[in-house]
């Protein structure tokens, strides 16, 4: 099916630096379809549940301060295995070590700032919780893209 949806994040530091259309269009361009997007800030409560797989760890408090330190371009992207795609995507979470070729490889060059948060297609439902947490359900648009039928045999 290709109605699996994702999670995905431009961090602070890719709209600091002006990457949110060159992160937007890599994923587009792979044939996703854009469920919802907004621009907003993170508070330290929302940071707090949506990385409490890390909490209490060593970089936990850098994280959350990275995360909620300026807005973010939070979305959603749908299409067969959205999930593990977009994180193909992405390349590794060093951006030291991703792959040329990836996002974080491309244009990245710190394990914290990394430029983009996609869910962990390891996690099972990590994508449904983390789309829940920043979406309420009127704001994921139901429409047909006429490429799909291009994009998928
Ligand atoms: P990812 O963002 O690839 O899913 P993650 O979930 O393991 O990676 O960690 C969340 C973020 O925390 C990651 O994007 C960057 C930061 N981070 C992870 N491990 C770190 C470490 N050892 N030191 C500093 N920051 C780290
Ligand atoms: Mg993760």
């Amino acid at each position: 099916s290709h109605d699996e949806r994702t999670f995905v994040m431009a961090k602070p530091d890719a709209v600091q630096r002006g990457l949110i259309g060159e992160i937007v269009s890599r994923i587009e361009g792979k044939g996703l379809k854009l469920v919802a997007g907004k621009f907003m800030r993170i508070d330290e409560e929302l940071a707090h549940e949506h990385y409490g797989e890390h909490e209490g760890k060593p970089f936990f408090d850098g994280l959350v301060e990275f995360i909620t330190s300026g807005p973010v371009f939070a979305m959603v992207w749908e299409g067969d295995d959205a999930t593990r795609q977009v994180r193909r995507l992405m390349g590794a979470t060093d951006a030291r070590d991703a792959q040329p070729g990836t996002i974080r490889g491309d244009l990245g060059n710190d394990l914290g700032h990394n430029l983009i948060h996609g869910s962990d297609h390891e996690d099972e439902g990590a994508n449904e919780r983390e789309i829940d947490l920043f979406f309420d359900d009127e704001e994921l648009l139901d429409w047909d893209r006429d490429a799909s039928t291009w994009v998928y045999e």
